[in-house]
This record gives C-alpha cells, sequence and structure tokens, in this order.
C-alpha cells in the first residue's frame, strides 16, 4: 500500500440509516438530510436577467464559472445578481428560497428574462439550461450532448457520494 493512501476506517452503512448531527465530518452541517421552509424570509430581487442564490461551495461556484464564461463570450443576457445564501445560518430554509428550491440545498437560479420566471435547482439542472438557452458549451451532435448530460448528473451526485465516502477528510499519512 502507497504511503499516500489515507487510512479511515470502513464505512459499514447501517440497516436504517439516521442522521447523526454529531458525527464530527466538517461537511456534516452543510449536507443535511433535510429541507423545506423553517421561517419566512422572502428572496431579494435585482435588476438583471438571472437571480443567482448561492454560496461558494464546490457546487455553488459551477455556476458562477459558467455565468462569468458566457458573459465573457459577449451574452448580455447572462448578466445576473448573486444573492449570498449563508448555508452555515440557514438561509436555505427561508420561505423564499425553499419556493425556488424545495430542496433547501444551493445553488439556485431564478430566470427572468422571459414573462414567466423560470426557477432551476440541482448545479446540473442550472448548467444545462444555460448551455441550452444561450446555445453555448454543448455540442450538436446527440451523441456528444448526450455525453455531457451524462457528466453534468455526475457533477452534481459525485459531490453528495464523495461527502459519504469521506474523502474530503484530510489524508493522513500513513507511519
Ligand atoms: N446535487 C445538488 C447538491 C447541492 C448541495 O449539496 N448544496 C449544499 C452546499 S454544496 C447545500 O446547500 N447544503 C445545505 C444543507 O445541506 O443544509 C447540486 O448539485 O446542486
Amino acid at each position: 500500500m502507497s504511503e499516500e493512501i489515507a487510512v479511515h476506517p470502513v464505512y459499514k452503512p447501517p440497516k436504517v440509516w439516521r442522521w447523526d448531527k454529531e458525527n464530527g465530518g466538517a461537511f456534516a452541517n452543510i449536507n443535511r438530510p433535510i429541507s423545506g421552509a423553517t421561517h419566512d424570509k422572502e428572496l431579494p430581487v435585482g435588476r438583471h436577467p438571472l437571480q443567482l442564490y448561492s454560496l461558494a461551495t464546490p457546487n455553488g461556484v459551477k455556476v458562477t464559472i459558467m455565468i462569468e464564461e458566457l458573459l465573457e463570450q459577449g451574452h448580455a443576457g447572462a448578466e445576473y445578481d448573486a444573492w449570498l445564501i449563508k448555508i452555515g445560518e440557514g438561509d436555505q430554509f427561508g420561505s423564499g428560497f425553499v419556493s425556488v428550491n424545495p430542496n433547501s440545498k444551493i445553488p439556485a437560479l431564478v430566470d427572468r428574462s422571459g414573462p414567466t420566471p423560470i426557477r432551476i435547482f440541482e448545479s446540473g439542472a442550472i448548467l444545462m439550461h444555460l448551455a441550452e438557452k444561450f446555445e453555448a458549451f454543448l455540442p450538436h451532435d446527440a451523441a456528444s450532448r448526450n455525453a455531457c448530460h451524462g457528466c453534468s448528473g455526475k457533477s452534481a451526485a459525485l459531490r453528495i457520494s464523495a461527502a459519504g465516502l469521506d474523502i474530503f477528510t484530510p489524508t493522513r499519512r500513513q507511519k
């Protein structure tokens, strides 16, 4: 075994999984298995076509990078207002945020460029919405396009499974 390989006890899932708030994981309080509104709080709305409600976590930052790339390519319709959702303070459980994403997870986007606002949640779905809306970063042939759809699903799901597998715990060197 390489000296670089992390030494962790093997995780054995229990028969009935229960949320252990005190499990000590550094990310335990930002990946909660709960959702829904706990308090009334409207979301702010700015003047730009896209309203982004997010935070600079790996899932959050994907969307910001995409929008910035679209702006860099000259898509004026990608102008946005970015509103901070402090997940450590429970902003994701405010009624306004939950009406955009019932899962109480950042990132969430409201596309207000048309007559009816469109709410989009799940980072992969937001990336796809933007790519399709601006016809950017998506190949035209069906096979390559499908590969992109597959990757976006994985990128959204892997974050969670990676947290579950504890791969974010700093690696300890074997002595
Ligand atoms: N699959 C979702 C995952 C989003 C997610 O896990 N968001 C985390 C931060 S990275 C969050 O909002 N956590 C708040 C909580 O669990 O209470 C996506 O890709 O958008």
